[in-house]
């Protein structure tokens, strides 16, 4: 058996070498890099990003409130899904200091028709981004972000 494996494996390890080489890597696929801007809606009760991949570094984030309420706008780095952060102990929000969400910054006190900016610096990973005014994340103010 062992004497078989050997070739077979060999067999093998060329194919895949062989498959690969054909160049398609040069112009075919040129994947655009991510944004370093993205633009996000607030509003009752929803938040959404456009585009929701940006890349590493420096971020800024468009904040639009389209209300009617104000809103704020909290970014956190976390594995968790959007809708499954760990709740504050009065269950009104999330919350910011549990170890399983690191709080990067946030934008308080958006208002209606008063676009806002916030700037970010983002190492790549997973974020989730939310309103967390009283009520607020529960009611559905959350939106996932990569950044790569
Ligand atoms: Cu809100």
């Amino acid at each position: 058996m062992k004497r078989i494996l050997g070739p077979i494996a060999v067999a093998l390890a060329l194919a895949a070498c062989s498959s690969s080489s054909p160049s398609t890597t040069p112009s075919t696929n040129t994947p655009s890099p991510p944004p370093s801007s993205a633009n996000v809606v607030l509003k009752d009760f929803a938040v959404s990003v456009d585009p929701t991949t940006v890349a590493a570094g420096a971020v800024t984030f468009n904040l639009t409130n389209t209300g009617p309420s104000v809103h704020e706008f909290v970014i956190f780095k976390t594995l968790l899904a959007p809708d499954a952060l760990p709740l504050a102990k009065d269950g009104t929000g999330v919350s910011e200091d549990d170890p399983q969400v690191e709080h990067i910054t946030e934008k308080e006190d958006i208002k209606v028709g008063t676009p806002a900016t916030l700037d970010a610096t983002l190492v790549a990973g997973k974020y989730v981004l939310i309103c967390n005014l009283p009520g607020h994340y529960k009611a559905g103010m959350h939106a996932p972000l990569t950044v790569a």
